[in-house]
């Protein structure tokens, strides 16, 4: 029996991505939360010295990035496969995991944290397992520290209008994958789905974003099938 230890921010989609390959794959694991203080205090570097979670403690060893941890699981854990066989699907869900790490990843942070109708209750969220008196001063300030990330990539520089319009098209793509399927490659759920998942579901709450996956009721069924299947 192994124990299975997830060190993680709870709201980051990369955690959501493990826990929910973790539970496809039937596996118990105990959680590490790491708040917003602990991490200002480099307390979790001793774990991930990039300080970047998730982290996933698997037969006595760390795995940081939750890309490695994803392979790292599908190796240990082969049942229910999420990562195809077959080169052109497996290079195909590939494409779509990096797509949803490296870039959907900057709309949710522009989202949440850049739009300022949505940046108190992203505080909140961030926040959710800080303590004491600075708790409310982390809440206003963690959406800020967070969004440089985004100014820095490029993303968080843009309009709110140029952000929406690029995120419509994001979702067009969720819809042209899926064409008449139930999911993005193949005929089966894979790390792909999971991927592209977690970083929708975070920027879902925006209620452009909500009227716009309203109006792709493909891709409202796929959120549903993928949360149904992993939730
Ligand atoms: N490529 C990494 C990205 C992980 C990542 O950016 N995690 C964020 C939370 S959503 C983080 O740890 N940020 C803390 C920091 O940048 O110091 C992965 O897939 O795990």
């Amino acid at each position: 029996m192994t124990t299975i230890a997830l060190w993680q921010f709870e709201v980051s989609p990369y955690c959501d991505k493990i826990r929910r390959i973790l539970r496809l794959k039937g596996q118990a694991f105990e959680i590490r939360e790491v708040t917003i203080a602990d991490a200002i205090a480099g307390k979790h570097k001793a774990i991930s010295p990039t300080g970047k979670l998730p982290a996933l403690a698997l037969d006595g060893t760390v795995i940081v990035d939750s890309t490695a941890i994803a392979y790292a699981l599908e190796a240990r854990f082969p049942n229910p496969p999420l990562i195809p066989q077959d080169p052109k699907a497996r290079a195909l869900m590939h494409v779509i995991e990096d797509w949803a790490d490296e870039s959907l990843y900057f709309y949710e942070i522009a989202i949440r944290c850049g739009f300022p109708e949505n940046a108190a209750q992203r505080g909140r969220d961030l926040t959710a397992h800080d303590k004491g008196f600075m708790k409310a001063i982390l809440a206003t300030q963690a959406p800020k520290a967070v969004m440089k990330t985004a100014q820095t990539q490029g993303i968080g520089r843009k309009d709110k209008a140029t952000i929406l319009a690029e995120t419509e098209r994001h979702l067009d793509a969720i819809a042209g994958l899926l064409g008449d399927g139930e999911w993005l490659v193949g005929d089966r759920l894979t790390l792909a789905d999971i991927a592209v998942f977690v970083q929708v579901s975070c920027f879902r709450p925006d209620t452009s974003v909500g009227a716009m996956i309203a109006k792709r009721p493909t891709v409202d069924a796929w959120l549903r099938r993928v949360e149904a299947a992993s939730g």
